[in-house]
C-alpha cells in the first residue's frame, strides 16, 4: 500500500536532516528514516513542527510511508555504504521508484548503478548537492543525473528546494547516468582552485607586501565589492578577521597549517588525466593540500633547506595589492576555464550533451563557489555553445589581457621571495602554453622517436616518419 509522503530521505546526519527540513519547510509532506533510529527520533523531535515530517523506524515503514512511484534520497556516505543502502531499499520497491543517491558519489559508481537499476526495472538518479549544511537547509545547488524522464518525476520538488537566483532555481537537470555527479565532482574541484588561488592571494598580501591579517581581511571585503564578489572572498574576509578569543591572536594564526581533503578535488584531477585534459590550478591546489599534510617533514626542511624565508621580507610595499587582485582574477578566470574544458570533454566522452551555461547557472546559488563571475560564462556559453575555451570570449580574453602584467609582476615576486604559489604560477603557465602557435613539443616527439622510434609527423607534409637515429640517419615515412 502507497503512504502520503511525496518524498522520503534516508541518512540523517548533517546534510540528510538539513535537506529533509528544507523540503518539509516548503509543505512538501516528507519521510524520514536513518539506519540509528535515535537520529530520526531527533530530529522530528526537534524539527516535526516546521512541516509534514513523517519519522520511520524501520525499512519497510520508510517504503510505507511513500507515494508512487517512489521517490527516496539517499545521504548516505560515499561509496560502500551507498551500495548497501539502495540494495536493501530495492528489496520493498516495485518497477518504476525512483532511487535518488544524493551524496558526493564518484561519477563511475553512479554510472554502474543507473545501469543495475535499470536492469531491475527502477530507476537510479545521481545529484550533486553543494552548499553544506546552511545550503541543504536554505536552499543548496542541485545538480541532477539519470533518465531524464525519472528527473520529470523529482523536478518540482528539486526545483523548489533549492537556492533561486534572480527567480531561476540552482537546479536543472545535468544528464544522462553519472552526470550530475561528475559536474559536483568538477564543481568541487573548481572550489579548491579557488580556495588555493586565495590562500596564495594571502600569503602575498602578508610576506610579499608585508601587511597585517587585520589589513589583509579589510582588502578581501573591499575586493568583495567588485569582479570577484564571491561566497568565498566573502567568507575570506570573517575567517581573517576573527581574532582567537584565547591568545587574542587573529584566529587563522592558531589554526594549524594543514589541510584536509575528502577526495573530490583528487577525483576531478585523476579524471582530467584519463581524458587529457591540462586542468594545472585544480590539480596543483590537490597537490598544495598534500603538501601541506608534510607537517613534520616540512618542520625539518625548514631548519635545512636554502632560499628566502617568506616571514620578515617586505614591509607594507603596498604597490602590490592592486597587482595580486589582478593575478587573482585572471588565475581564477584560467581555474574557471580549464573546468569547464574538462566538463566538455567529459561530455563528449560519456555522450552527456551537458549544457555547460546551464551549469554555471545553477552554480550561482546556494553553493560554494557561487559568485557574480558565473553569471559571465553562462552568458558566454548562451552566445555560443559550442565554445571550446572561455579564454576565447571577448569578456574574459580583455580582463585577463588587462590583468597579464600585474600577473607577471606578482608571480615574480613571488618566485624571488620564496613564497610558493603554485595555482597562480601554473595558470599563469597555462595562459602561456595556451597562447602559445609552437611549442617545444617537437622536441619531445624527437626524443620519443630517437629512444622508442614512436615517429612523429612533420610541418611541411603528411604522415608518420621515423628516423634512424642509431643507423644511417636517413628519414623513413612509416606509413606509406
Ligand atoms: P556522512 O557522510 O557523515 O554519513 C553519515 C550517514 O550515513 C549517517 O546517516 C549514517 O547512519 C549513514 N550510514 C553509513 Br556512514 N553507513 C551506512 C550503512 N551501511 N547503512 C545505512 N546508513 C549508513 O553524512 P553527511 O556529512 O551528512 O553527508 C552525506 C553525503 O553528502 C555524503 O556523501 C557527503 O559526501 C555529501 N556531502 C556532504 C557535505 C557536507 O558539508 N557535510 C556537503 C555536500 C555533500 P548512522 O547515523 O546510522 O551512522
Amino acid at each position: 500500500m502507497a503512504g502520503e509522503s511525496r518524498i522520503g530521505v534516508t541518512g540523517l546526519a548533517v546534510m540528510g536532516a538539513n535537506l529533509a527540513r528544507n523540503i518539509a519547510r516548503h509543505g512538501i509532506p516528507v519521510a524520514v528514516h536513518n539506519r540509528s533510529p535515535a537520529k530520526t527520533e531527533e530530529l522530528v523531535r526537534e524539527f516535526g513542527h516546521e512541516g509534514p515530517m513523517t519519522g520511520t523506524t524501520t525499512v519497510e515503514e520508510f517504503v510505507a510511508a511513500l507515494e508512487r512511484p517512489r521517490r527516496l534520497v539517499m545521504m548516505v556516505k560515499a561509496g560502500p555504504p551507498v551500495d548497501a543502502v539502495a540494495e536493501e531499499l530495492a528489496a520493498h520497491l516495485e518497477p518504476g521508484d525512483i532511487l535518488i543517491d544524493g551524496g558526493n558519489s564518484h561519477f563511475q559508481d553512479t554510472r554502474r548503478r543507473v545501469e543495475h537499476y535499470r536492469e531491475r526495472d527502477l530507476r537510479f538518479i545521481g545529484t550533486g548537492i553543494s552548499g553544506g549544511e546552511e545550503g541543504a537547509l536554505n536552499g543548496p545547488s542541485i545538480m541532477p543525473g539519470g533518465e531524464r524522464e525519472a528527473y520529470a518525476e523529482i523536478a518540482d520538488i528539486f526545483e523548489t528546494i533549492a537556492a533561486h537566483v534572480d527567480g531561476l532555481p540552482c537546479c536543472t537537470y545535468v544528464g544522462p547516468d553519472g552526470a550530475g555527479h561528475y559536474v559536483k565532482m568538477v564543481h568541487n574541484g573548481i572550489e579548491y582552485a579557488d580556495i588555493q588561488l586565495i590562500v596564495e592571494a594571502y600569503d602575498l598580501l602578508r610576506h610579499g607586501v608585508g601587511l597585517e591579517v587585520p589589513d589583509i581581511a579589510q582588502i578581501f571585503g573591499e575586493w568583495n565589492t567588485g569582479d570577484l564578489d564571491s561566497f568565498l572572498i566573502e567568507i575570506t574576509a570573517k575567517v581573517l578577521g576573527k581574532t582567537d578569543a584565547e591568545t587574542g591572536k587573529p584566529l587563522v594564526d592558531v589554526i594549524v597549517d594543514q589541510a584536509e581533503q575528502k577526495g573530490t578535488g583528487r577525483w576531478t584531477a585523476q579524471d582530467a588525466l584519463e581524458l587529457g585534459v591540462p586542468l594545472t590550478a585544480i590539480t596543483e591546489a590537490v597537490f598544495a593540500r598534500s603538501l601541506s599534510a608534510l607537517l613534520e617533514e616540512r618542520a625539518a626542511a625548514a631548519q635545512t633547506l636554502a632560499g628566502p624565508a617568506p616571514e620578515g621580507g617586505a614591509r607594507e610595499d603596498r604597490s602590490l595589492v592592486d597587482d595580486v587582485q589582478r593575478a587573482l582574477y585572471a588565475s581564477k578566470v584560467v581555474a574557471y576555464a580549464q573546468g569547464f574544458a574538462q566538463m566538455s570533454a567529459a561530455s563528449g566522452q560519456y555522450d552527456w550533451s551537458l549544457d555547460l551555461g546551464a551549469m554555471a547557472r545553477i552554480w550561482r546559488g546556494g553553493c560554494i563557489i557561487r559568485a557574480r563571475f558565473l553569471g559571465r560564462i553562462t552568458d558566454a556559453y548562451e552566445e555560443d555553445p559550442n565554445l571550446t575555451n572561455l579564454l576565447m570570449v571577448p569578456y574574459f580574453r580583455d580582463a585577463v589581457a588587462e590583468a597579464q602584467d600585474a600577473w607577471r609582476r606578482v608571480v615574480s615576486h613571488a618566485v624571488a621571495r620564496g613564497i610558493a604559489v603554485p595555482a597562480f604560477t601554473s595558470a599563469l603557465a597555462y595562459y602561456d602554453g595556451y597562447r602559445r602557435e609552437r611549442g617545444p613539443a617537437s622536441l619531445i616527439q624527437g626524443l620519443r622517436d630517437y629512444f622508442g622510434a614512436h615517429t612523429y609527423r612533420r610541418v611541411d607534409k603528411p604522415g608518420s616518419f621515423h628516423t634512424r637515429w642509431a643507423q644511417d640517419g636517413t628519414e623513413a615515412q612509416t606509413d606509406a
